[in-house]
């Protein structure tokens, strides 16, 4: 069963769906959401006032976790888990608990496990000065020699990730996971958080929801297989970009994306229904990123999803300032009406079929497939 949650979040609809998605990719089920003008209250993050309510709704609902939408302090974090009597987790732990769970190779592992080190060290030194200004001896139950041995085991656990990462061959890794889906095409849906990833991924393997052979589900339980015209594929959804993602975590959130690299064809889900201004800064984003990683552009196909919500002429327009049609493959869809999702099949196989086959029989370089890996 999914752990409960109670959202706090900002009383903006981008946050709170972004919000909405984040927990879902976590694995939390909502009981309910909490809107806040102001998430930097010095004491609890949100007002006083706003606490004591809290308080009862924890009461009667019991969550597993209290989530805040936002970067909590030490000491905020502190205050509510303890007048509140539950787990707190703040915004960018949330985060790194979507980037565990979805790592897959172990350079991805270290990667997340590096940020992890990295949010837990710029804890500890607030911990440290806490409990240096004498102000919470004792805090959260360390005294201040524990404090320092504390900040020094994180450093010690940091240089371990960093000589591990060093050495993780990354390479090969990746072509064992593409060795494994030899025979198959495969499809990745990429994406800013809320963009309707998901959605689409539900309603294109919609009618084969059963099928799972065992190759698959050890591949993970976000590949599954559709069938094109012509063809069956594998299709995966994937992490998802993320607003406002803090520097320390881009390398961990590249390398969960890895998989776009070797993957045959890239859907990006655009949300068409974002103002032009935050359109074109994820776009943006998003493009640069996967140019980042190493993704042929010839393979992206662009999806201008929930085109339910607004016009055709603004959908085109926005396409137009979105340079799409200068040479670009791009449908608007919506997975939620199912409008054009027969034609992105089509293109899909389309562009399966006019990708430039240069090594169809020997996807993975021979010398690899030899190797014979430990599973
Ligand atoms: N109106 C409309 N809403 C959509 C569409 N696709 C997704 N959504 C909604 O957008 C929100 C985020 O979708 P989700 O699939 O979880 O996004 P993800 O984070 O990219 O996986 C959900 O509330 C969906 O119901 C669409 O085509 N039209
Ligand atoms: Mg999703």
């Amino acid at each position: 069963m999914k752990d409960s949650a109670i959202l706090i979040t900002y009383d903006k609809e981008d946050a709170v769906k972004e919000a909405i998605a984040l927990c879902e990719s976590a694995g939390y089920d909502i009981r309910k959401i909490i809107r806040q003008k102001f998430l930097n209250r010095a004491k609890y993050g949100i007002g006083e006032g706003k606490v004591e309510e809290l308080k009862e709704l924890v009461n009667s609902l019991k969550p597993d976790v209290v989530i805040f939408d936002e970067i909590l302090k030490p000491s905020q974090n502190y205050n509510l888990a303890s007048t509140l009597k539950t787990n707190i987790l703040d915004r960018e732990a949330l985060i790194l608990q979507i980037f565990e769970r979805r790592a897959r190779s172990s350079e991805s592992i270290l990667q997340v496990k590096l940020a992890q080190l990295r949010y837990e060290m710029s804890r500890a030194k607030e911990k440290v000065r806490l409990a240096k200004m004498g102000e919470q001896p004792g805090f959260m139950g360390i005294g201040k020699f524990e404090v320092d041995v504390y900040s020094n085991d994180i450093k010690n656990r940091m240089n371990s990730v960093k000589s591990k990462l060093q050495k993780s061959s990354r390479q090969r890794e990746l072509h064992r996971q593409a060795r494994k889906r030899i025979g198959f095409k495969t499809v990745s849906l990429a994406g800013y958080t809320s963009a309707g990833k998901t959605t689409l991924f539900n309603m294109l393997t919609g009618e084969n929801k059963e099928e799972s052979p065992k190759l698959f589900t050890t591949l993970s339980t976000t590949t599954r297989k559709i069938i094109l015209q012509k063809m069956e594929v594998l299709i995966s959804d994937t992490v998802g970009f993320i607003s406002k993602l803090p520097a320390y975590m881009i390398q961990a959130f590249k390398s969960t994306l890895e998989e776009l690299t070797y993957t045959d064809i890239v859907i990006v889900v655009v949300d068409i229904s974002d103002s032009i201004l935050e359109l074109r800064k994820k776009f943006r984003s998003c493009v640069t990123t996967l140019d980042e990683i190493g993704v042929d552009k010839d393979k992206i196909i662009f999806v201008l999803n929930k085109s339910d919500l607004v016009s055709e002429e603004e959908v085109n327009d926005k396409a137009d300032q979105l340079a799409l049609k200068d040479n670009k493959k791009w449908l608007p869809i919506s997975a939620v009406t199912g409008q054009n999702i027969s034609r992105l099949k089509n293109l899909i196989q389309q562009a399966i079929e006019d990708k430039p086959q240069l090594n169809e029989k020997n996807e993975v370089p021979k010398q690899e497939i030899e190797i014979n890996y430990e599973d």
